[in-house]
């Protein structure tokens, strides 16, 4: 039957044969959908398509279970956490290992090495991302896969680039569920980089089991990262770029931040901080910063510091959402919105109290929730 066509609701009246605009139904239609027509779209999964899937580690699934995970619709996040509910018991047996240092440390380089290293030990590693200014430059720190170019080619190993777009906890958020995706698949070691500038390095401590600063030697400022407060967070420091010319200039920032780490209180209970020299490009430190993690992980799962600190992550983790929740309600609420502006500028003019400006905005919002009801 030929398809009928119909003339858009703005076309003229006396347009006539003459005018060109006219809607004709495509194939892409839902109707040719249901009478079965081939269309260019993927086939939908169902929850239980994609935790078969993500558990027989078919990547072509884990991409797309990752993908659901990533998106801000309600319907996708209902479905991607009916998933995660089914995947759960087959979480959580991986070492979690964060790695952080300022842009150019050469984290990426290292991780490229460190990764193929365990894969010659038999590991399946994931490397994952966090990079909240992804959305301001389109790509991500992991945009640049070419520094990763040997690891990506390899079926043991599954690199994610960073979730663009949005602020840091949805970002953390979205990287903390693809893990468990990683984990669910099979892969026992997740690597997560982040640029260390921002809050990011704390995002990403708080879903790791063990964090490591990368540090260069460079200019007199062998202490980058204690201005920063990040090395307080270290579990260990590695001393990047130790080769050629600069083995020298490397091993006084080892000695430098040595020191320094001794007189910090350490970032997990019972462990000890270090500081070493390694370098991505040649490969040399890359095995004993492996030892490191190692003795880690048998030291605090000992010590139930390990289970401990999981389980405080996820707790913490709960909570992080429900305020992030709230204050999305919150700000979201058309009583709110009417106010807000006003209550602001009162506030910084000096006119009104901060609590009491606090307090009428979450009166306002309360009083519109119960009228709703
Ligand atoms: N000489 C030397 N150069 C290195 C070493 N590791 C990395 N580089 C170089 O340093 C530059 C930055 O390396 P990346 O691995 O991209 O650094 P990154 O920390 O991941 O950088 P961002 O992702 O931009 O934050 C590259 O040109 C690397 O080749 C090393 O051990 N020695
Ligand atoms: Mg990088």
């Amino acid at each position: 039957m030929p398809k009928k066509s119909k003339l858009p609701a703005w076309a003229p009246k006396e347009g006539g044969d003459a005018f060109a605009g006219k809607v004709i139904p495509g194939s892409l239609s839902s109707k040719g959908r249901k009478s079965g027509k081939k269309t260019p779209r993927r086939p939908r999964l169902t929850v239980d398509d994609y935790v078969k899937g993500v558990l027989a580690c078919n990547r072509a699934i884990m991409g797309r279970a990752i993908s659901l995970i990533e998106s801000d619709a309600a319907a996708h996040i209902t479905e991607a956490q009916e998933m995660l509910q089914a995947l759960l018991p087959h979480t959580g047996k991986s070492m979690r290992v964060g790695i952080t240092g300022v842009p150019g440390a050469g984290k990426s380089t290292l991780i490229e090495a460190l990764g193929l290293y365990l894969l010659t030990a038999g590991h399946k590693v994931a490397v994952l991302a966090v990079d909240p200014t992804s959305s301001i430059t389109g790509g991500s720190i992991m945009g640049d896969k070419t520094r990763m170019e040997k690891l990506a080619r390899e079926d043991n190993a599954f690199i994610r680039p960073s979730p663009s777009g949005g602020a840091l906890g949805g970002v953390a958020r979205k990287t903390r569920e693809t893990m468990l995706i990683c984990e669910a698949a099979g892969f026992d070691t997740i690597l997560v980089e982040t640029v260390g500038v921002g809050q990011s390095e704390i995002a990403v401590r708080s879903m790791v089991d063990f964090f490591l600063l990368l540090q260069i030697a460079g200019g007199g400022d062998e202490l980058q990262g204690i201005k920063k407060g990040v090395i307080e967070i270290a579990d260990t420091v590695f001393v990047n770029k130790a080769d050629g010319d600069n083995i020298s200039r490397a091993k006084v920032a080892r000695q430098e931040l040595s020191r320094a780490l001794h007189y910090l209180s350490p970032a997990t209970e019972g462990w000890q901080p270090k500081a070493y020299t390694c370098s991505a490009q040649s490969g040399d430190g890359v095995e004993k910063l492996w030892q490191v993690v190692e003795t880690f992980q048998e030291t605090t799962t000992n010590s139930g510091v390990f289970q401990q600190r999981r389980k405080e992550q996820s707790r913490e983790w709960m909570h992080a959402l429900i305020n992030e929740y709230l204050t999305t309600i919150f700000l979201k609420n058309p009583a709110v919105g009417a106010k807000l502006k006003q209550v602001e500028s009162d506030v910084v003019a000096g006119q009104l109290p901060v609590t009491a400006g606090a307090r009428e905005l979450l009166a306002a919002f309360m009083k519109n929730r119960e009228d709703e009801e």
